[in-house]
């Protein structure tokens, strides 16, 4: 049993050396849907999400995008984005608890559109 460990960890690790050697860079960016509606809420969704100083976003108040740049290795976009939903905003994986979202700045309640289940 200890040496299927073993290998699988040399296996792993074989691919991962081989993934990170393949891209000249480890950070990938995606974009993603976040709800939102002013500069209060760009600075609070950026914090939240780069929380834990492993993910840069730029969130766009105009097209309620944000693009996020992360090393996958040391974060996820599910992570990151449950951060943002723990903040209280809305996106395109989680949705805010209903309690965070009644604390945002009045003018910071944006439109939720459809509720999804919460912790998806
Ligand atoms: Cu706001």
């Amino acid at each position: 049993m200890k040496s299927i460990n073993k290998l699988l960890v040399a296996i792993t690790l074989l691919l991962s050396v081989t993934f990170a050697n393949a891209q000249s860079k480890n950070n990938v960016t995606e974009t993603v849907k976040i709800n939102g509606n002013c500069g209060m809420c760009k600075k609070t969704i950026e914090t939240a999400a780069a929380k834990n100083k492993t993910a840069i976003v730029n969130w766009n108040a105009n097209t309620k995008t944000a693009t996020v740049i992360y090393n996958p290795k040391k974060t996820s976009l599910d992570q990151i984005l449950k951060s943002v939903a723990d903040a209280g905003y809305d996106n395109e994986k989680f949705s805010a608890p209903d309690a965070v979202y009644e604390q945002l700045h009045g003018c910071c309640q944006y439109d939720r559109e459809q509720k999804t289940e919460s912790g998806k």
